[in-house]
């Protein structure tokens, strides 16, 4: 039986998760800084800084991604990176005040010799003091526990959205293909990170079931990336609406409720976001982000703006081990 005193569930309802949504934004904000007040430090942000280490031409058609080889984005394919170039990355990312790095690849899964060079550069990448992060697409269990053998601390493998509205964003691979990779990881001992994206035409009701999704999974995902679209031009999404900032930040408070131990990552599409925007995701229970000034192939705020604004709002980066920690926690004059 669920303890009813325990905010740690896995047996949310669809209706109750909607009506978290509906709350006036006032009383929804108060209940998610109460849950993260209870389990977090309320002015530390985890940051991590992410790498294309293979770019484009990726054989899956999910209609926001400018690395699908189906849209003309007027991306340039890159191969595999050499480890060196990613161990030079990894260094600035570090001395920049990253705590954990994560290489992506666009690949519908490893190969079995790429996957031996990417566990080459999660060893080495660790080397440096770094957590480490990939996101390389499907893995079966045998791919995981070789990279867990390698030291891979998180893998990122979002659900993206709702499963009644998976459908109409990717048809390539379904949603239990992403619920199995999801268990081969958290099996192979791996930190699971998994969120979605929001602003591709989905209903509340969609939001709401892709986090109902993610709470009841056995285990809450240790980190939540809640992206905004970022709308590529050549992908399918390109048009898209624009979405209301507040219900962003709805969306990052409700999150944070379901899964209060969850580190809940303000991820793509800070870009297009205020800095008040970002100040009420911070609110709302949002304490992680992606630092550096680019994503995988989009643009990311500049680290000297991320400081300013850290400086603004009394942030600290979470586990900082460098001099960045120090100019971020300075008074800056607004
Ligand atoms: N190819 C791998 C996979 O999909 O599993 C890993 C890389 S993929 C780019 C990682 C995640 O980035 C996607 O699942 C999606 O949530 C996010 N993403 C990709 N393009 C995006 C966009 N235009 N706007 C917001 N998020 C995006
Ligand atoms: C996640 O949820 N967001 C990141 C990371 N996981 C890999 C990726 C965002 C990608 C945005 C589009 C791009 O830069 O290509
Ligand atoms: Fe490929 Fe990943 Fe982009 Fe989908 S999100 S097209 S799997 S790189």
């Amino acid at each position: 039986m669920p303890d009813a005193n325990s905010p740690i569930r896995h047996d949310w309802r669809l209706d109750e998760v909607q009506a978290l949504f509906e709350l006036p934004f006032n009383d929804l904000l108060f209940q998610a800084q109460t849950v993260h007040r209870r389990f977090h430090d309320p002015n530390a942000v985890q940051v991590s800084t992410l790498l294309s280490i293979k770019t484009g031409a990726c054989p899956e058609d999910c209609k926001y991604c400018p690395q699908s080889v189906r849209y003309d984005t007027g991306l340039e394919r890159e191969a595999l990176m050499d480890k060196d170039e990613v161990l030079a990355a990894a260094r600035t990312a570090r001395d920049a005040g990253a705590t954990r790095f994560c290489m992506g690849a666009a690949w519908r899964s490893p190969k079995g010799k790429d996957l031996e060079r990417v566990a080459e550069m999660i060893g080495e990448v660790k080397a440096l003091g770094l957590e480490t992060c990939a996101t390389l697409g499907m893995l079966d269990g045998a791919q995981s526990q070789r990279l867990r053998q390698a030291g891979l601390d998180y893998y990122n493998h979002n659900v993206d959205t709702s499963p009644e509205y998976y459908g109409e964003v990717i048809t390539t691979r379904t949603y239990q293909d992403r619920l199995d990779t999801l268990e081969s990881v958290r099996e192979a001992g791996i930190n699971v990170c998994c969120g979605g994206i929001l602003g591709m035409g989905e209903s509340v009701t969609d939001r709401a079931s892709m986090l109902q999704t993610l709470a009841n999974l056995p285990a809450h995902p240790e980190s939540v990336p809640i992206n905004q679209l970022i709308r590529v031009p050549g992908t399918p999404f390109e048009n898209e609406d624009d979405l209301d900032p507040l219900e962003f930040v709805r969306c990052i408070a409700v999150a944070r409720i379901l899964m209060p131990h969850s580190h809940v990552r303000l991820s793509a599409g800070r870009t297009d976001m205020s800095d008040e925007t970002q100040a009420l995701c911070f609110l709302a229970g949002a304490n992680s982000i992606f630092y550096g000034e680019q994503l995988l192939t989009t643009g990311n705020p500049d680290v000297e703006h991320d400081q300013r604004l850290f400086a603004r709002l009394g942030l600290q980066f979470e586990g900082a081990k460098c001099a960045t920690e120090a100019a971020a926690g300075d008074t800056v004059e607004a």
